[in-house]
This record gives structure tokens, sequence and C-alpha cells, in this order.
């Protein structure tokens, strides 16, 4: 390249400009497909025509891609680095469409080809690189960030299997692995260039009272990107997924050549491993030495990569707080405190204190659960074996945290019990710490950090979460979106709040017989998708009550199968009263090692086969457990759903974002105070939420009740019959004792106050029903859900961030 070369000559057009015509888009898919796929349009097969669309609408993102890292780097920006162990993103050839503005040619130009978007997309595998909500925030997140102009990095890794597959055998989950990369990954540029050592145990050596680090074992972290476009196109950000490479030296030639072959590539397997498997657990760790590798290897090639960049522009890394923003996402990237403060310290020669005031100033940490077996606590063995220079670090970081609580005399620490405490220790290394909603935020500083947060008063901040209307309307719901954007507009999609528009149409007979038409062709794109996959078959004329999450115990799959027995006693007992005919809808997978979770699964897919079976009340009640719920499903599901069960344990859901989803989509909530239901409410109007349930506060006074449970069961003769029909066998005719050991904990512990709010949950699906008869009240609620959601577009969200955590400007 010559010293004159001006990169500006390069393409600056956005994507806007430069939309392609129709016939210009033909050509540009036929080019792909004969030079990048190698076949003829005579020849080629659904895949291939997938890679040639891929590819095209590929190309339309590398130019906003171009110009937003040119940019960055020209106007010297900051930049955010989003650290997360998972990104749920799901498909992206649609998505990327969208926002580049190409879905209408796309579509237009597939079908001259005799071809419908559809069934091409549908080849496309789900990126699961995540569990659940977690995950799927972050995807939103790096959307968001991308539509808003913020210039940023989601850091993550390139797992070879995502979360697993499951099926059903006689109703039991079983679970495959996931294997999205089996195939071609169009949106893959593989960056061979950005490889980093990251290192594994060892010893720790003083030299002249510094400690010196050799680690036993160095693995290769190397990068695949991923652009990431704004809706507009006017900007697009990168997703850098680390692969595990083994570094050479970690093969052993001599044992090879003597014939010695599995022992020779041992070590490489190993070093392999650190990016072949994403963890199922969403709540408890297992194999808990590859976890905590997995994560250390995820921080120390972002944190390596975020410093060569920072370095490539600036040599004084005591300004990298003006520059360089870090999110840990949860504490599964806690590590990212000691790791900054290594390599200020060890490799950049920094002073202790400063580097500990640098990293501090630079880090922030969002946390998303309160359950004590999600707050990683690793063991000062573990830690020593696998990171014997962090746990060093560590140990300093506690003696001062302790000096900085005086004489308290039970201080809290980063260590005790002989295991650290990653919440603790990311407590400690962040400016700015987040919770989720606003009652998980109230519930972190008063029950989990009230220690850390007297010493460091402001501190912890409040986001509540949001998700991208790009993916969760638009895209899942075409006809929804076009009846918005014909009453109101377009714009709407980038400035959720304009959704407020709406309201007075509540009021118009028209827009709500529209609104009752968009929902009849999401319910028929839904059941038509479903019978072709699954087999299953739903009449279109009922109320879709829909809980799809992951399967926990807090999030109380069971209330909701308990009361569909309930509800299926009482129909049996009087078929001709005038009962809503009722499809209840649910998806979700559970941690292969949780027996409770599994358990719940089995249960609602036994009283499925009894109910669906029922010639009494088939016409009435249907019981539907498509498997492998995920991305893809759910943007199907959602739009479909009339009722959204957002039911959990008071206190116990962070947040929640699928309640957000359905609300946007005009499903009506069924729920507890719990998490972002509260602001759910409180923006939809109190008067259009099917409010049940005890309170946290009331929670934590029943808990401490001896014998609630089966007070609660006494009061309740309607939850007494349900467990009875489930003593008897009567779902499991073929095992009596299937279903003892819950039972057990119904009667005798019941944790999750499930009998305690069992009968206001039955209260408030009658209201349900009674409501779901007159489909003009209805029809006006859901449009008044739709209307005043526009708080939890993830934008929003992402606006506090930049303000309140990040402080970075938008460059657009
Ligand atoms: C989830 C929480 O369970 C949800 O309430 C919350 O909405 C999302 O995070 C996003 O904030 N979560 C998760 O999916 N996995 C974890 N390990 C912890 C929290």
């Amino acid at each position: 390249m010559s010293q004159s070369f001006d990169a500006r000559q390069l393409r600056e057009t956005t994507a806007a400009e430069s939309a392609p015509t129709p016939a210009q888009f033909r050509q540009a898919m036929l080019r792909h497909l004969q030079y990048t796929v190698g076949k003829s349009p005579q020849q080629a097969s659904l895949f291939d025509w997938r890679m040639a669309l891929s590819h095209t609408v590929r190309d339309y993102a590398v130019d906003p891609w171009f110009s937003a890292t040119r940019r960055t780097w020209d106007e010297d920006r900051k930049r955010v680095y989003y650290l997360s162990m998972e990104f749920l993103i799901g498909r992206l050839l649609e998505d990327q469409a969208i926002n580049l503005g190409l879905r209408d040619v796309m579509v237009q130009v597939l079908a001259e080809f005799g071809l419908s978007f559809d069934e091409v997309a549908e080849g496309e595998p789900d990126a699961a690189l995540g569990n659940g909500g977690l995950g799927r925030l972050a995807a939103c997140y790096l959307e968001s960030m991308a539509t808003m102009g913020c210039p940023a990095y989601g850091y993550g890794l390139r797992y070879e299997h995502g979360l697993f597959r499951q099926h059903f055998e006689n109703g039991r989950q079983i679970e495959t692995p996931e294997n999205w990369l089996a195939t071609d990954n169009p949106w893959d540029f593989t960056r061979p260039e950005a490889a980093y050592p990251v290192g594994f145990g060892g010893e720790l050596h003083d030299h002249d009272g510094a400690s010196i680090w050799s680690p036993r074992s160095k693995v290769l972290a190397s990068a695949h990107d991923t652009p990431v476009v704004g809706y507009g196109g006017q900007w697009a950000n990168t997703l850098r997924l680390w692969a595990a490479m083994p570094s050479a030296d970690l093969f052993n030639l001599d044992r090879f050549n003597a014939g010695d072959f599995a022992a020779a590539s041992e070590p490489e397997a190993l070093a392999r491993s650190l990016s072949r498997v994403l963890y199922p657990n969403d709540t408890t760790e297992g194999g808990k030495e590859l976890r905590l590798s997995q994560e250390y290897f995820l921080t120390s090639a972002s944190v390596q990569d975020i410093l060569r960049r920072y370095l490539a522009a600036h040599d004084d890394l005591l300004k990298l707080p003006e520059f360089v923003a870090i999110q840990m996402n949860d504490t599964h990237p806690a590590i990212a405190g000691p790791e900054l403060i290594r390599l200020l310290v060890d490799e950049h020669a920094v002073d202790f204190d400063t580097a500990v005031e640098t990293a501090t100033s630079v880090l922030g940490y969002t946390n998303h659960t309160l359950l004590p077996e999600a707050l990683e606590r690793w063991s000062v063995g573990l830690m020593r074996k696998v990171l014997p220079r962090h746990l060093q670090i560590i140990e300093t970081l506690d003696t001062q945290f302790i000096a900085l609580q005086g004489q308290a005399p039970n201080p809290v620490r980063l260590i005790s019990n002989d295991q650290v405490s990653m919440g603790d220790l990311a407590f400690t290394t962040s400016h700015k710490v987040n919770g989720v909603s606003a009652l998980h935020t109230e519930l972190v500083s008063q029950e989990l950090f009230p220690v850390h947060n007297e010493l460091h008063p402001g501190r912890i901040v409040n986001i509540t979460n949001g998700v991208t209307p790009r993916r969760w309307l638009k895209l899942a719901n075409p006809s929804l979106a076009a009846l918005i954007t014909d009453t109101i507009g377009a714009g709407w999609e980038s400035d959720l709040e304009r959704l407020r528009e709406l309201e007075p149409y509540a009021e118009d007979p028209a827009f709500r017989d529209a609104f009752g038409r968009s929902k009849r062709q999401a319910k028929e794109h839904f059941t038509g998708w479903l019978a072709a996959e699954h087999g299953i078959e739903l009449p279109a004329e009922a109320l879709y009550d829909a809980q799809v999450k992951r399967l926990h115990e807090y999030k109380r799959q069971l209330l909701n199968i308990l009361w569909t027995i309930a509800h299926w006693q009482r129909i049996k007992r009087d078929p001709q009263a005038n009962w809503v005919p009722r499809v209840k809808i649910f998806g979700g997978k559970a941690a292969p090692s949780y027996h409770m979770a599994k358990l719940i699964i089995q249960l609602i897919n036994d009283v499925a086969e009894v109910v669906n079976n029922d010639p009494e009340t088939r016409h009435l009640l249907r019981v539907v457990y498509p498997p492998n719920y995920g991305v893809s499903m759910a943007e199907k599901l959602i739009p479909a759903a009339d009722l959204s069960e957002q039911i959990s344990t008071a206190g116990m859901e962070a947040s929640g974002t699928g309640n957000m989803k359905f609300a946007l989509n005009g499903a009506l909530t069924i729920g507890t105070l719990d998490g972002a239901n509260v602001e759910i409410r409180e923006h939809v109007g109190a008067e259009n939420f099917f409010l049940f349930g005890l309170t946290t506060e009331q929670v934590g006074e029943r808990r401490a009740q001896q014998g609630h449970s089966r007070a609660a069961l006494e009061a309740s003769q309607t939850l007494r019959d349900v467990l009875q029909a489930i003593a008897e066998g009567t779902f499991s005719p073929e095992d009596h004792h299937r279903y003892d050991g819950l039972l057990e904990t119904m009667w005798n512990s019941d944790w999750f106050l499930v009998a305690s709010d069992f009968e206001d949950y039955d209260r408030a699906q009658g209201e349900v029903a009674d409501c779901y008869s007159d489909p003009e009240k209805w029809q006006r609620m859901a449009i008044l859900n739709i209307a005043r959601m526009g708080y939890f577009s993830s934008d929003r969200s992402i606006r506090e961030y930049m303000s309140q955590i990040w402080d970075v400007e938008s460059a657009l």
C-alpha cells in the first residue's frame, strides 16, 4: 500500500445510501453462488442458496463496519468492551438484512428464483452460545450498541458446541450435542493475526521483591469476528469470539515419532477443550477447573487485545479509563480485575495501587442473580493451581478491603472459608455495579452487598434490562410491525417510545380488528411451523397461554402445570360450562444435572399425554411442549401468545426479558411482583396486568413460618385434589411412584411457595378467562400493553449504560 493511499477513498457509504436495486442484488447473489459457493442456479441446494444469500448480505455489512472502525480510530474514541461467557445470538441472516434495509429486496429476489425466504432461512443454525436470559441480553445489547453508534466490542468464546439440543423420550429430557459449526458459518471472519497466549498453572518466583509467574502451559486464543450492524446500517461493531488453539510447543513430536500418538496429542486436546463446550448449567457449576480455565481464557485474551489496541494509539496507561470501559457480564469474567492489574504491574511496570485504581475506573460489573449457587466461589486450592499470580493479587486486594472496613468485627472478605468470592471481587474492582431491574437492584444493595454499599455509596446503580425491538417485533412479528408502521409511520423501530402514539387506537374498533387479525396471522405462522416441524396440530380459536424459559424451581413451571391439572379436573366435572378454550404452551431446557427440573418436564409431558387424549376435554384444553426451545422458536411463539406466564417466586427473578418480549407483542401478563414485572406493570397500568402472589417481603415471612406448605395445602381443596391425582398415578399409570419426591417436597418444604401462591394464581387465571371472553376488552388491554412498552427497548438500557457507567458518547 503506497504512503499516499487515502483510506477515506474506500467506500464510506452507509447502508441506506447504498441500498441495491433488485437487479443489483440478484447479480451479487449469482456471483456469490458461482464464485463463493461454486454452484450454478440449476444445481444449487437450499444450503447453497443460503450461503450465497448470506455472503451477499454480509458484503453490505462490511462497509459500515469499515467506516465505524476507521472513525473510531481517527476520532480516538472511547470504546466499550462487553465481556460475556454467553452470547445467545440466534440466526443472523434476517436480522442483518433488516438492519441493513435489505429484507424486502432479498425476499423479492429469492421469489424470482422460485424460493421462499422462510424455507431458505430455516436451515441457518441458531448460534446458541448461551443458556438463557443473560446470554440473550448480551445479544440484544450488542445490537443496540451498534444501533446507538456506541463504539463497542463483544468478547466471548467460540464454543464448538453451543447449548445442548433437547428432545423427549417418554416425556423425559434427553440431551444431545449441538453442532452449529458443522457447516460453514458465513458470518465468521477468521483473524489469525489476532492471537494471544494465555497461561495456566505453574510457579511464582520472587525476583527483587516482584513476583514472576512462569505458567506451566500456554494456550493460544485466536480471534473470530462477526460484524454486528445497527438498525439503519449507520454503524457496525464487532463480536470477537476466541477459539482455543494449542500452541505448537504442546505437540510432542518425539512421542509422536516414537509411535505414542495419543499421548503426543493429549496436551493439545486439553488445550482445545477450552472452547469446546458451553456449560449447560446456568445456576450451578460442574467441571470446576475447566470452567474457571474457560473464564480466564476469555478474560485474558480480551484484556490483552484491549491493551494492544489502546497502546497502538496511546502510551500513557494511566489514561486507560478515558478510552476504555470494560463491562463484566455477571461474575464469569470477574477475573478481569486481577488480570488487568497483573498486566499493568507485571508487564508495564505500573505500581500496584495505581494499577488497582486504573483497573477499577475501567471496570463495571452487572449482577444478574441473587441465587447463591450462581454467585461463583472458587476454592483457594483450585485458584492456586490454575492462577497462582491472580490468587496473590486477590489476597492483597482482600487485605486492603479489610483495612477499608476499619474496626469492623466481622469484615466482609474476598476470601473466606477457603474460597474466593467472585461477586465480592467483582464489586471491589469496579467503579459501578448494576442490577438489572429496580427491585433486583434494591435487593443487591440491601441483601447481597450491604457492606460494600455503605463503603461505596453511589457505586450501585440500576439499569433495567431491555430487548431489541428489531428482532423481537419487526423480525418476529411482521404482521404486527406492519400494522404499527401503517398506523404511526416508520421510525418506531429505533425510537420505541413512539409506540405511545398507538394509545388512542385502543378505542378504535377498526384498529382493534386489525390487531386481532395480526394476532391470528402470528398464531397461524406458529401453528403451521409446529405442525410441519413437530406434527402437533393446534386449534386456532383458543387462548394461547405460554411459559417459555429455562426450567427452574423458582420460575415455577410447577405452579403452572398443577393449575393446568386443576383446570382439567374442573372441566371434567362440568364439561358443559362456558369454558374458554386454552392451549397451554411450555418450552425450555433443564440443566442436565438438575433432577427436580427434569422431573417437572416429565410431569408436564405426562399431563399433556393424558389431557390431549381426553375426548371430553380435548376441544377445551391442550398442553404442548415443543422440544428444544431457543431463539428461533421464541421468534415464532412469542408473537402468537395471548397470555405470558411470569410467575416466579417474588424476589427470585432478577429481571426477566421474556416478560418484555411478550408484552411488546401484545400478550397480557399473569405475574408476580418480581423482577421487571414490577416495572412492566407500572408502565402498562395495573388494570392491564393480571397480578397475583406474595410480595418479596411476604415471601420472607412465609418461609419463616413452620409448616407453611402443609397449612397452604390444607387450605386448598383444589390443590389437594391435584396432588391426589398425581399420587394415584393418573399421569404416570405405569409408575405410580414417579412423582413421590415432588409430592413430598410440596407437603413438607415448598421453598418456592407453590402452595402458598396457588389459590391467588387460580383467582387471577379466572380473571384472565373472564377477560378473554370479552374480545373487545382483551384487545384494548393488549394494545395498551404494546403502546406502553417503549421503555423496555434495549436502546434505552444502552443509553443508560453509556451515560451512567461507561461515560461514552455516541458517534452518530
Ligand atoms: C438471568 C436472570 O435469571 C434473569 O432474571 C435476567 O433477566 C437475565 O439474566 C438478564 O439479566 N440470568 C441468567 O440467565 N443466567 C445467570 N447465570 C444469571 C442470571
